[in-house]
């Protein structure tokens, strides 16, 4: 019998629509040991979180997080808010004895990061962060190849995020869909809401990034503040790229941009191995790309392998259609909700953890302090 989890859900945007969409979802496709009880959403804003509660089926609406958060009816907080809010909400969400789902990235900077961590291993409580990229069965294919040793010794490392949409100066920063371009709101620019997933990714893939040196740029300095009306200086970084090495020898190369003219999401991310390479592009997502050395000469190429074979030997598609049809974006949040309860079920983690997403913090930070000192920075060991 799957016991209730009840969800108190912060935030109501972009992200506490693929949310609520994967805790609908799950259950449906997947036998879970909790079914989530979509219990309460909470915003400031009453009128504009109703219409929100009534269209994902919420229970009650909250206007007020710390209220929600003395709720006895609430196991588990989702943190859906813009990321200037997610330390104080995870911290006290945890001191109340909540479960926390945190969007991404799990902070500002490392040093909010880590007080995070504290607080949610001191009170005990369930914890992850929604990088969801790793979800993608193309994705979890790739570790699952990976961790077989099918490409032998890596030698490279390469990803990256492009996205077009800031290019025009008139896009304003601060308020609803545009505080990703608020400094005081957003901690950073592309580094921590683009390259954080990249990062995320090749931590799971291929271990820890040791050092690092990056460059930055704002290429428009000013813009007009959506909530002052005042034109204000812009405090994020535009472009972000960096190099790097992984503590197993291979080399990083990694670039976010939203000033790539054409690209919406572009996330690529190719790893060359002694033995064999592989190749993911979030456009073409069910797709993982597959060269391996060893294969008979005349026939050695790349191959095209589409992810959807039900059968087992692909991560997750045994909960969905037949083999030869697709999933999508959204089925990466709907796989981390059955994950969770799964391993809430076992009472096992699930990856990545707040700890786990601590190490993208730390990567964050000397990628900042890189670009800003112009020296290759060590990274600081979590
Ligand atoms: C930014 O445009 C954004 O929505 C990120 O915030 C998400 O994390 C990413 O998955 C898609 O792009």
């Amino acid at each position: 019998m799957s016991k209730p989890l009840n969800i108190g859900m912060i935030g109501y945007g972009f992200m506490g629509k693929a949310h609520s969409n994967a805790y609908r979802q799950a259950p449906r496709l997947f036998e879970l040991p909790y079914t989530p009880v979509l219990k309460a959403v909470c915003a400031r804003n009453a009128d504009k979180v109703k219409p929100f509660a009534d269209t994902w089926g919420y229970e009650s609406i909250e206007t007020d997080w710390r209220k929600l958060l003395e709720r006895k009816d609430i196991d588990a907080v989702d943190i859906c808010t813009p990321n200037h809010l997610h330390a104080e909400i995870a911290i006290a969400a945890a001191a109340a004895g909540k479960m926390v789902l945190c969007e991404k990235p799990l902070a500002m900077n490392a040093a909010e990061g880590v007080q995070m961590v504290q607080a949610v291993e001191k009170a005990g409580v369930a914890n992850t962060v929604w990088y969801n990229y790793r979800r993608i069965p193309a994705v979890s294919l790739a570790k699952k190849i990976i961790d077989e040793g099918k490409l032998g010794r890596i030698f490279h490392y390469r990803a990256k995020f492009l996205q077009d949409w800031t290019i025009n100066p008139e896009v304003p920063q601060g308020g609803a869909g545009t505080w990703r371009l608020d400094v005081t709101v957003a901690g950073s620019g592309v580094s921590g809401d683009l390259l954080a997933h990249c990062i995320d990714t090749a931590l799971w893939l291929n271990g820890r990034i040791d050092t690092v040196c990056a460059l930055t740029e704002t290429f428009v300095k000013e813009r007009k503040h959506a909530l002052t009306g005042q034109v204000e200086k812009v405090g994020i970084d535009d472009a972000c790229t960096f190099f790097g090495r992984f503590e197993n020898g291979s080399l990083a190369n990694f670039e976010s941009t939203r000033y790539a003219r054409g690209h919406k999401a572009l996330y690529t991310f190719e790893i060359n191995g002694e033995k064999a390479s592989i190749f993911w592009d979030l456009h073409d997502l069910h797709r993982l790309q597959y060269f391996d050395h060893r294969d008979e000469g005349k026939l050695r190429g790349w191959r095209s392998v589409h992810v959807s074979d039900n059968s087992g030997e692909h991560p997750y598609m045994d909960h969905w259609w037949v083999p030869g049809l697709q999933i999508g974006y959204d089925s990466s949040f709907t796989h981390q909700v059955a994950d969770f309860l799964i391993n809430l079920g076992k009472g096992q983690p699930t990856s990545p953890t707040f700890r786990e997403a601590y190490e993208t913090q730390l990567i964050l930070d000397a990628i900042l302090q890189s670009a800003k000192t112009q020296q290759w920075v060590q990274v600081a060991k979590g």
